[in-house]
């Protein structure tokens, strides 16, 4: 019998009950510095040295430096001096904020919105709707109005948002060949690493981040550098602004946000838009055809009930909003990867 199916001692229960207190150790030493100051320093230090240097208490942070340990965020060895820290590999590469690969944002993001909206799960699974009222007490109305009811929490979200496309971006985005289409917006493409990315990877595309006012100023003042030329930029809001004429739209991670009637309505406007023989690419997390999984998305459906008015769907809901827009020949690509892609041509 597996661990997992061990009656006497519930493995599985166990581990899921201390989930939240994983997440939380991890986040914090983030949060913290820790895994900054351990990459700066070169050499591994000592809990003393560490809290010194961050402004720690030196009984909390050798606890939290020990939990790092046995989650193998980090790593020890005993010295005549006693205990000395250091980075694993991938705490070097995914959570320092230096790294190019790095997380920091995401979990920032995680640790300080994400998880106050979780704490009214309860309440949301009840009345099927976000809880930025009981979390934030502000409208839950227009969910974009909520996550980005300061500009530091935009600027937060995007910064999160950008993460995610360190890790996952290429793989979306060479799901395809998108070498026919050159003239790509990007709807709801914030921060810009997507838009990146895909420049990197088609070096003969042009890609337009499309977003609301407020986003393409922030992106332009702290996220895409004047010298990347084959980014560009154009302010508004796709439910009530006129959407350009383009060979390609990407739209990442923006119909999860919706309901299925606002997701037609953009998907339609997106098809007239559309030059004939162009398409849409959706990049979203898949579930599978019976909703069986995986669990990763179904616990990202899950944030989505509680932040937005959307939902993670599966590859055959996604096709069925891109048929309805008019879209005919659909491909879905997994990944392997948390998100996949769904290209709809026209
Ligand atoms: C959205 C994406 C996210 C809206 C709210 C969000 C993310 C967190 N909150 O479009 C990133 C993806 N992560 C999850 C848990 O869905």
């Amino acid at each position: 019998m597996s661990s997992t199916e061990d009656l006497d001692y519930p493995q599985i229960i166990v581990q899921y009950s201390n989930g939240f207190l994983i997440s939380k150790v991890m986040f914090t030493a983030c949060e913290l510095g820790v895994f900054d100051l351990l990459l700066e320093s070169g050499k591994p230090l000592s809990s003393d040295a560490i809290a010194a240097c961050l402004g720690a208490s030196t009984m909390g942070m050798e606890r939290l430096l020990d939990a790092c340990v046995g989650l193998k965020l980090l790593a020890v060895e005993m010295t005549q001096e006693g205990a000395l820290y250091r980075n694993t590999e991938i705490s070097n590469i995914y959570l320092t904020k230096s790294s190019p690969k790095s997380q920091y944002d995401i979990m920032m993001y995680y640790s300080n919105t994400v998880y106050l909206c979780w704490q009214y799960l309860a309440d949301a699974v009840r009345e099927g709707r976000n809880q930025y009222e009981r979390a934030f007490g502000i409208s839950s109305k227009d969910p974009f109005g909520a996550m980005y009811r300061s500009d530091e929490e935009m600027l937060k979200f995007m910064a999160g948002q950008n993460s995610v496309w360190s890790i996952c971006g290429r793989d979306v985005l060479a799901a395809f060949d998108l070498s026919p289409f050159t003239q790509i917006y990007d709807l709801g493409g914030g921060g810009g690493a997507l838009a990146r990315e895909c420049v990197s990877l088609y070096p003969n595309s042009t890609v337009t981040i499309y977003d609301l006012p407020k986003v393409v100023q922030v992106a332009k003042e702290q996220f895409v550098s004047p010298e990347e030329q084959q980014i560009a930029f154009h302010e508004g809001d796709f439910f009530n602004d006129s959407i350009p004429e383009a060979e390609l739209y990407i739209l990442s991670k923006i119909l999860h946000d919706w309901d299925d009637d606002k997701c037609k309505q953009l998907l339609t406007k997106v098809y007239k838009a559309c030059k004939p023989g162009g398409g849409v690419l959706l990049v979203e997390s898949l579930l599978n055809e019976d909703k069986s999984g995986p669990a990763e998305t179904q616990l990202y459906s899950m944030n989505m009930l509680v932040q937005t008015e959307g939902k993670e769907r599966t590859a055959a809901e996604y096709s069925k909003l891109l048929e309805a827009a008019g879209f005919g020949v659909i491909q879905v690509r997994r990944t392997g990867k948390l998100y996949d892609a769904v290209l709809g041509r026209k």
